[in-house]
């Protein structure tokens, strides 16, 4: 209701008050006074309390944020936390990869206010304007942040994400399988040794992943822009996907757990909570190297232009770059985070652990993804050969 019809709803409730006292109007005008003047006072309360909810109304910020985020990668008690704090519900929403979150915004998806795309993508993102840019006044948290992460290549000075966590691709696998660790991506690469795990193998479902891992076991860059070396990674990859269970980015941890695949591309910190159930479960970032790879939480440029969403938008990326809440997150995805304050609540499990804080010996051999512009489309047509053949 706007300001003057409420003020004509209470020039009415007044007149009706006063007719209501006149109705059962005793003799006594002291009571009658009184009873139009609580009435009055009543009102005026009663506006002013709504003015006061006008006021919010005029930012317009709305009660609930929508997350679009890879599967399991936020602790699902930090989305509770954040409502009981701010009276924001996050409402989440999971892709598989990079691409498939391109797409849908490409596709015209609004309505999605936080979003975790992965280095190479913020810098596609950006270019096609699909990014708000972060106002780092909005933001209390920046300083906690190690100075390694805060000035990535793929968006200079954080100007539109905020770096979430940071991670590896290698293999996961079952001790139960081995008496020494499959440290090459021959296990998976190699048709002969990936025969020994017939249908119980599974890719990543993602291009510049299962690409890229192909690209490292043949000696090339994943970020190769060759067509010939692309071509090659594609004939590796066919030669074994008959030995294939599936290509699958979400559930590669738990068919390891339940035995249906025993070799697994996948992503450091999902096989780790893996092994949290079962100890015989592992994961190893192979000889010949592998991917690194940085998430960002970003906005949307369709949240970036209400007011209202995009304020809520930096109060949860604040929120989740608090120390005490990265280090939970943390302690929930076993992946590493770039808040250098939060390491003293860090599992030191976590912290020791060589597959996800690298010695500098096996960080040197990680490579990250980057943009790698107009060939991008190469390497999807290559991907979809792959998919179809
Ligand atoms: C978490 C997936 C990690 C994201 N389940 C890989 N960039």
């Amino acid at each position: 209701m706007n300001k003057s019809s409420k003020l004509v709803m209470v020039a009415a409730m007044i007149v009706m008050a006063l007719f209501a006292v006149g109705c059962t109007s005793t003799d006594d005008g002291d009571v009658a006074e009184e009873v139009v003047e609580d009435v009055a006072e009543d009102v005026a309360e009663d506006v002013v309390e709504d003015a006061d909810e006008d006021e919010d109304e005029d930012i317009d910020a709305p009660t609930s944020l929508n997350l679009y985020n890879w599967s399991e990668y936020i602790d699902p008690e930090l989305l509770v936390k954040f409502e009981e704090e701010t009276g924001i519900k996050i409402v989440e929403d999971t892709f598989g990869s990079n691409e498939d979150l391109l797409g849908k915004l490409q596709g015209g998806a609004t309505g999605y206010d936080v979003i975790v795309p992965s280095d190479y993508m913020v810098d596609i993102m950006i270019q096609e304007g699909l990014l708000a840019e972060l106002d780092h006044s909005q933001l209390t948290t920046l300083g906690d942040l190690d100075p390694t992460w805060t000035d990535p290549p793929f968006d200079p000075g954080m100007g539109h994400c905020m770096p979430y966590f940071w991670g590896t691709t290698g293999i996961g696998f079952n001790w139960n399988d081995w008496d020494e660790a499959p440290d090459s991506w021959a296990y998976i690469f190699d048709p002969e040794l990936a025969a020994e795990f017939d249908g119980q193998i599974s890719f990543l479902d993602d291009m510049r992943e299962t690409i890229g891992a192909a690209l490292i076991y043949l000696g090339y860059s994943l970020n190769t822009v060759d067509e010939a070396e692309l071509q090659e990674a594609k004939d590796v990859i066919l030669a074994v996907k008959p030995y294939l269970s599936s290509f699958d980015s979400d559930n590669f941890e738990d068919t390891l757990l339940t035995g249906e695949t025993r070799l697994v591309m996948g992503w450091s910190g999902d096989i780790f909570t893996a092994q949290l159930e079962d100890e015989n479960i592992d994961y190893i970032i192979p000889d010949e190297g592998a991917a690194k790879w940085m998430d960002n939480l970003c906005i949307t440029a369709d949240a970036g232009a209400d007011p209202g969403r995009y304020a809520n938008a930096h109060l949860f990326i604040d929120f989740m770059n608090r120390p005490d809440i990265a280090a939970q997150n943390t302690n929930w995805v076993w992946y590493g985070s770039p808040n250098k304050s939060a390491e003293s609540m860090i599992n030191p499990e976590i912290l020791s652990y060589p597959a996800i804080y690298p010695d500098a010996e096996t960080f040197a051999k990680l490579e990250w993804f980057v943009n790698v512009g107009d060939s991008t489309e190469l390497y999807s047509r290559i991907w979809t050969e792959i998919s179809t053949e």
